[in-house]
């Protein structure tokens, strides 16, 4: 495992800008140089709240430089191209520029975890700046409607995702059984480090399921009738509720009524705990009718509302505080339940611990007022990239660094972890 000389708090806040600093394209910071050359959405909501504090005009820039990417329909995109294409799948593969509803700048077909009202709420938390948040409303507002109406798949008030790309936890287990259901297909598909990633590799069934989703012209209509992966995600609807609560916050700052974010909050809320909660939360496979019974750290994404019951609150930080999640390692939580068959350390999604989600966590039990779980998710977090840098991901076990270095959102969570 690779040892760093031991680095104090000054000297890693300035490692991090530094990363942040290579990392900044101009107008976007990429997730990482080399694998991941274009703006992604989470990652920028993510990078925008570290850097909130420290350079709050890149934050600005950044979220506003996605939300140019934003569809006319609401929808924001998981990808923005402003950068000539060097990534698979790329702008020549998602074609939005045939769509009539998509922005000049080219951009992927698909949707992200919607951070982004938390993001805005945050930066004007930290910098008290209206204008901004004036600039950012009505994009939030209507990328929230987008997912009320063409996202509600199932028709109780949660927003499906269409592809693993959109949980942001792209080989988690919980998505093993759709991709399943779906057609073997082979195209050969081989830009990323397959050895790192689910070892009988889904990416061909996720380049057709894009495929089909923009040979089908990005439709509502062919979601809701015909697309066959169709998932209710608890971390993504999590977010969701979160970023609700935000916009009912932001409100009065533009002199818009909290009141429908907060309803839509509510619904969300009662959706969650009657159709994805069993003991604790599991994602619900539309197509199949049934939950996915494999706990990953998505299952934690409901502790972002503010008004989930306490009995719930209960047994869901039981739940993450048990041996399943991070009372085994004394390492952040992992992002698929250790004592699962699918459990595997050294795999995307599939059991490392991500800087990101556990920074969730960790806003989480802020919210909750769960101090000391939260200090306990901060300092193990920190331990991380004190030992291994600022990596994609981590080794639950030992803490040893996995996938990209110089990985935006490591880099940008640990200035706000610092803080
Ligand atoms: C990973 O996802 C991309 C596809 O969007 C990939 O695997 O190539 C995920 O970790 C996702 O959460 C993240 O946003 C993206 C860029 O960091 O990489």
């Amino acid at each position: 495992m690779e040892a760093r000389p031991a680095v104090d708090d000054a000297a890693l806040g300035h490692e991090a800008l530094s990363v942040l600093e290579a990392n900044w394209t101009g107008s976007a910071t990429v997730p990482a140089p080399g694998l991941y050359p274009h703006q992604w959405s989470w990652d920028s909501a993510f990078v925008a709240m570290g850097l909130a504090r420290h350079r709050p005009d890149r934050a600005r820039t950044e979220l506003l430089s996605l939300l140019g990417g934003q569809w006319a329909t609401g929808m924001l995109p998981h990808i923005v191209f402003h950068t000539p294409e060097a990534y698979f799948p790329g702008p020549s593969v998602w074609r939005s520029g045939e769509h009539r509803a998509a922005p000049r700048v080219p951009t992927s077909g698909l949707t992200a975890p919607p951070l982004h009202g938390l993001a805005v709420w945050w930066i004007h938390r930290h910098t008290g700046d209206t204008g901004f948040v004036r600039r950012a409303y009505p994009a939030l507002v209507a990328q929230h409607r987008y997912l009320a109406t063409a996202r509600d798949l199932g028709g109780h008030g949660l927003a499906a995702i269409v592809h693993p790309w959109e949980s942001g936890m792209d080989d988690s287990p919980a998505w093993d059984p759709p991709l399943a259901a779906l057609p073997e297909v082979r195209y050969g598909y081989h830009n990323v480090e397959l050895a790192e990633r689910h070892p009988d590799s889904d990416h061909d069934r996720y380049v057709w399921l894009a495929l089909r989703y923009r040979n089908a012209g990005y439709r509502p209509e062919y979601l809701r009738d015909e697309h066959p992966f169709a998932v209710e995600c608890p971390l993504f609807n999590g977010i969701w509720l979160a970023s609700c609560h935000a916009l009912a916050e932001l409100a009065p700052v533009v002199g818009a009524d909290p009141v429908p974010h907060l309803e839509q909050a509510g619904r969300i809320r009662r959706a969650l705990l009657d159709r994805l909660w069993d003991g604790c939360f599991y994602a619900r496979d539309l197509r199949a009718g049934r939950l996915i019974p494999v706990g990953t750290v998505g299952a934690f994404g409901p502790l972002l509302d503010p008004g989930l019951p306490a009995d719930r609150v209960a047994a869901t930080v039981e739940v993450l505080e048990s041996a399943r999640f991070m009372g085994a390692t004394g390492y952040p939580v992992p992002s698929c339940e250790i004592r699962a068959a699918q459990f595997d350390r050294t795999r995307y999604w599939r059991g490392p611990s991500w800087v990101n989600t556990n920074w969730l966590l960790r806003r989480a039990a802020a919210v909750h007022g769960l101090r000391t779980l939260r200090d306990q998710l901060t300092g193990c977090t920190l331990r991380l990239v004190r030992q291994a840098g600022f990596r994609e991901c981590f080794d639950p076990f030992d803490g040893s660094g996995r996938g990209c270095r110089d990985f935006s959102w490591s880099a940008a969570l640990t200035l706000d972890l610092l803080a």
